[in-house]
């Protein structure tokens, strides 16, 4: 393993479940409609314009496109509110000690978040330093499942995606690092994230050790 593309809401800190609260108060407060659970399986790691044309597809709603970009601002200013007290303390478990032994290891670190406030929530957590590349998801031309971000990811390390492992907490995730030909780690449950090559149930559980065994064994079985 050369390197490790990190996606971050919901890998390197909680922040997945502000996302949806916050679009179910913004459709609450424009539509008074409630959102079900289900929709936040669909929308985890989905560009914020993705999620919503999802949201008002389910809803069967149609917006003018004024609309449609005031809606996402709002969202995104909703969001951002509950980011006001993030800090290192908000850092999943076991990922600090994993990006300092990948550090250690010469492993070559990304950030491939869907999330245009990446930046902004690594500097929060004070893991920038970490990093040597973060993409730009403003910047690729499909989203998550598709794997270009994954993709860039790779490139802007100068490694093949064969080289690197992935980290994702999304069923949208594990599809674009596995159509990237990446090697995917999956964290949550082993009903949503079937497709990983590898499941860990926390992020507690990720040891270098043990993410470079799984890559041999991927590797070693295609060689
Ligand atoms: P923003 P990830 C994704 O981040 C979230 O999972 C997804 O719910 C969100 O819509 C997307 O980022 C865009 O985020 O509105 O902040 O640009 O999981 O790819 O790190
Ligand atoms: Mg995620």
């Amino acid at each position: 393993m050369k390197g490790a593309l990190f996606d971050l809401d919901g890998v390197l800190t909680d922040t997945a479940r502000y996302h949806f609260t916050a679009w179910k108060a913004l459709i609450q407060k424009h539509f008074q409609l409630e959102l079900p659970a289900s929709l936040e399986t669909q929308t985890k790691g989905v560009s914020r314009q993705d999620s919503l044309r999802a949201i008002l597809t389910y809803l069967n709603l149609d917006v003018s496109a004024s609309k449609f970009a005031e809606l996402a601002a709002e969202k995104n200013e909703l969001y951002k509110e509950s980011l006001a007290t993030l800090s290192s303390q908000d850092i999943l478990p076991g990922i600090t000690n994993l990006l300092a032994d990948l550090k250690a290891h010469q492993v070559k670190v990304a950030l491939a978040s869907a999330s245009q406030n990446g930046p902004f929530i690594l500097a929060k957590l004070q893991l920038t330093a970490y990093f040597d590349a973060i993409v730009d998801p403003t910047k690729v031309a499909h989203g998550k499942p598709a794997p270009d971000i994954y993709l860039t990811a790779a490139s802007a390390l100068d490694l093949a995606p064969s080289d690197c492992v992935g980290f994702e907490d999304a069923v949208a995730g594990i599809a674009a690092i596995n159509s990237a030909t990446a090697v995917s780690i999956g964290i949550g449950s082993a009903n949503e994230l079937k497709q990983a090559d590898k499941l860990f149930a926390s992020t507690q559980d990720l040891k270098y050790d043990l993410i470079e065994q799984v890559w041999q064994a991927k590797h070693l079985a295609k060689n």
